[in-house]
């Protein structure tokens, strides 16, 4: 399988996108079904892609082009029209032929909602597994407006399958927060994160698990820098607070699969679909330091 120049993340040649080569994949999930604010995930994923084709492949912090493992592109999984209950088969036999396929995926939403389905995927080959989840919302809700796979309770059906520590939270309801005190929960609240650096190795520390998946909604970072998402929230993470901790986790840890959701592009804000490739494209150069 390979993907033309124009529509592959980075636009990449056929020798450094080629599926068979390619250590990573790419897979564009366009989901949108139950945002409470405001829409546009579902554009996501092309807004990434296309962003991407003007990401520099030099990574001077690495000194490397990264993209030299190979990243293959997949066409977007159709998900118009899939319902809340259905997503799980809609996505995670794509994620399943990745690994199998022993390449890294590296899913690109959407909303949030499509995070329980890849860890569903990741989680049956990698049973020992933590997610590590970057947000301004907790997302515990069990439920949210009747539906148990709302993109509010993402992390809540996370949890159904494996343990999670989460950072950036700012946002949640005194239920949420009830549980999180009740259960001792690894949740890192923002307004902590801001005392200093130290925030990151307790969080690294609450990882027990070696294998690692991280989910990164792009409202973890401050409204000021992703105001393209569909409730953003001021008081959140700069650029470096999150990269400098994805580093880490992938120096430290074996980081089994990435995601990146909740990405709403508007028109004239073209930095934040930058933003978001840029990122994508940072989480291949660091996992690929540490590549098996
Ligand atoms: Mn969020």
């Amino acid at each position: 399988m390979s993907s033309d120049t124009f529509s592959n993340f980075l636009g990449l040649p056929p020798e450094l996108s080629d599926y068979s080569r390619a250590r990573v994949v790419c897979l564009p999930a366009p989901y949108e079904a139950t945002v409470s604010y405001c829409g546009g995930t579902a554009d996501g994923p092309s807004a990434i892609i296309t962003a991407s084709a003007q990401v520099e492949l030099y990574d001077e912090e690495l000194e490397c082009e990264p993209c030299d493992v190979g990243v293959a592109t997949l066409p977007a999984l159709e998900l118009a029209g899939v319902r809340p209950d259905q997503i799980i088969k809609a996505i995670a036999p794509a994620v399943e032929r990745i690994l199998k396929d022993g390449k890294l995926p590296l899913v690109l939403g959407g909303e949030h909602s499509i995070t329980p389905a890849v860890v569903t995927a990741v989680h049956a080959r990698h049973p020992n597994l933590t997610v590590l989840q970057f947000d301004a919302h907790a997302d515990l809700r069990q439920e949210y407006e009747g539906e148990r796979m709302s993109h509010a309770s993402a992390l809540a059906r996370v949890r159904d399958i494996c343990s999670a520590v989460q950072v950036g939270i700012r946002n949640l309801s005194k239920e949420e927060a009830a549980w999180v005190e009740r259960e001792r929960l690894p949740i890192f609240y923002a307004h902590k994160m801001r005392e200093g650096n130290s925030w990151m190795r307790h969080a690294l520390e609450a990882v027990k698990t070696e294998e690692v998946y991280i989910t990164i909604d792009v409202d973890a970072f401050d409204s000021s820098l992703m105001p393209a998402t569909g409730t953003p929230e001021p008081g959140g993470m700069g650029w470096y607070d999150v990269t400098d901790f994805i580093k880490l986790v992938t120096e430290k840890k074996k980081v089994v699969g990435f995601d990146i959701v909740e990405l709403s592009p508007k028109p004239g804000l073209h930095a934040c679909d930058f933003l978001a490739a840029k990122l994508a494209y940072k989480c291949i150069g660091y996992w690929s330091r540490s590549m098996p």
